[in-house]
């Protein structure tokens, strides 16, 4: 088990990189630091702006991506006039932590070019899509030139591609497919002179089942929590670093249009202030956070079940290759970022787990096997990971043998379980672990008894404690960075 539990929790490079961005934050804060930012990274909505020339396409764009026609009543409204005036709102489906922003178009009497960008405060949005059809041009540049400043990201989609290729297909060899990548080229030649990796997309709104607008939609929903991760540090440090006016206009439109609540906007107020300039810092906890893998024990005599019940909760057979052994973790598809380990052996060795509390806080949650009522080693295990300020639950395996042995007790099934939970329920009390449940299961038949709640239970609660066992982990390996630096030191 010590052999294994060396299995990093986080790949070593994102250790060294938070390690590196913390270094001047007093350990002692981390935890509470990292918990609060989280809880709003996990609020906070994504604001997309579709940009680009007026008549371009960006309204019709908007209305393909959110699957609505022009004519319907929450559509956006499109038009060969200037139809949109003001920047407008609107959810992106199965997802309302994105949000697209209908953006008034560039190079109208209204919105001339040169402010466009000023007008449109290009601060207040997280990322951008920018629209061009039939030509590249000047004011594209202009605006992207705008976005690099603000190192945001963005896109390009060129719509309208029906149009040009039913012109183009009046033309002598006229080819789709040499068309399409003439396009292409076209938007990626103006964007490598820049030196710029911008996705493009050629999309027609008109016709949205053909060239890559479904593609769009696929990358716009598999990148946007990779996204989110990229962009909620700029949004911090933009919040905090910003000079004075522009800091007042992000938190006001912030506010305005409900991207996020005063408490969160005063919450990463005050992480800032902890923080050197925020990106770095921000950006290293959430790119680690994203290879975190939590670490579960199973803790029972041997023989109790633990290994049965490890396979069984990873879907691995017993016997079979890769099935659960304590010095290496079970992993499955079923539970990602998580990690079972069977920890089992003789009354001794669980005594002798006892004393070495460290080995035990090396796991972020624990499965108690009750072998037997009669005995205390349970109770004690349970005690030491309270001490911990870790929880567990109680499982009572084999449940079909147990049932089987009393069947000549002239009880019922229902009356013998309830036996059971009733004994727990009294020792649950005792470790005041009001938290902590007891679950009744046969690790062989995972159809039976409380396996089913065991799983979703399991789940929600490992889905619970993932940040704060995070945050604390994090607090332990800079702590420890520190404590190294001053060794060297002295
Ligand atoms: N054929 C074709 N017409 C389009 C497409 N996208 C927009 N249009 C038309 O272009 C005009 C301007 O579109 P609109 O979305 O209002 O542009 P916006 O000013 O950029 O919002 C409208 O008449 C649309 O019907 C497209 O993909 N294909
Ligand atoms: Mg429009």
């Amino acid at each position: 088990m010590e052999d294994g539990m060396k299995v990093q929790k986080i790949p070593e490079e994102h250790i060294n990189k938070i390690k590196e961005a913390l270094q001047s934050v007093n350990p002692e804060k981390i935890p509470h630091l990292i918990m609060n930012l989280l809880d709003v990274f996990v609020r906070f909505k994504m604001d997309v702006a579709v940009t680009g020339d007026s008549g371009s396409g960006k309204s019709s764009l908007i209305n393909a991506l959110l699957g609505l026609d022009h004519d319907d009543e929450e559509a956006a409204p499109t038009g060969v006039v200037e139809t949109t005036k003001e920047p407008a709102m609107y959810l992106y489906p199965n997802n309302p932590h994105v949000r697209l922003w209908d953006l008034p178009g560039m190079g109208t009497p209204t919105f001339i070019s040169k402010r466009y960008v000023e007008t449109m405060n290009f601060d207040l949005y997280d990322m951008f899509i920018v629209v061009t059809s039939e030509r590249f041009r000047e004011n594209n540049m202009l605006l992207i030139d705008e976005i690099q400043k603000r190192k945001k990201p963005l896109y390009v989609v060129r719509t309208k591609v029906d149009n040009d290729l039913l012109l183009q297909s009046k033309k002598h060899r006229f080819s789709e497919i040499n068309a399409l990548r003439e396009m292409r080229d076209e938007c990626l030649k103006y964007l490598c002179e820049k030196n710029l990796n911008v996705p493009v997309f050629l999309v027609s709104s008109h016709n949205t089942q053909s060239y890559d607008m479904q593609n769009l939609k696929d990358t716009l929903e598999k990148v946007a929590p990779e996204l989110k991760r990229d962009i909620f540090p700029i949004f911090i440090a933009n919040l905090s670093t910003a000079p004075g006016r522009k800091a007042t206009a992000i938190k006001c439109h912030a506010l305005k249009s409900g991207k996020m609540k005063e408490k969160d906007l005063h919450k990463l107020q005050k992480i800032s202030k902890h923080l050197i300039d925020g990106t770095e810092e921000v950006k290293a906890a959430l790119e680690a956070l994203g290879h975190f893998q939590l670490d579960v024990a199973i803790l029972g005599e041997t023989g109790s079940g633990a290994t049965t019940l490890v396979n069984a909760l990873t879907g691995q057979k017993n016997g079979t290759r890769g099935s659960a052994h304590a010095k290496i973790a079970a992993t499955s598809p079923q539970y990602p970022d998580i990690r079972f380990w069977h920890v089992s052996g003789t009354e001794r060795d669980m005594d002798n787990l006892l004393k070495e509390k460290q080995i035990l806080d090396n796991f972020d949650f624990y499965i108690i096997i009750v072998s037997d009522w009669q005995k205390t080693a349970h109770i004690e295990l349970a005690r030491t990971v309270r001490e911990l300020k870790k929880h567990y639950h109680f499982v009572q395996t084999k449940v079909d043998l147990h049932l089987q042995v009393k069947e000549d007790l002239c009880c019922s099934e229902t009356e013998i379980l309830d036996g059971l939970r009733a004994q727990c329920a009294k020792e649950l009390h005792i470790t005041e672990a009001t938290q902590s449940q007891l679950f009744l299961i046969n690790s062989l038949d995972t159809n039976s008894f409380d396996f089913f709640s065991l799983e979703s239970v399991l789940r929600s609660d490992l889905d619970t404690i993932r940040t704060s066992a995070f945050a604390y982990y994090v607090a332990r390996i800079v702590r420890q960075k520190q404590e190294s630096h001053t060794c060297q030191i002295l």
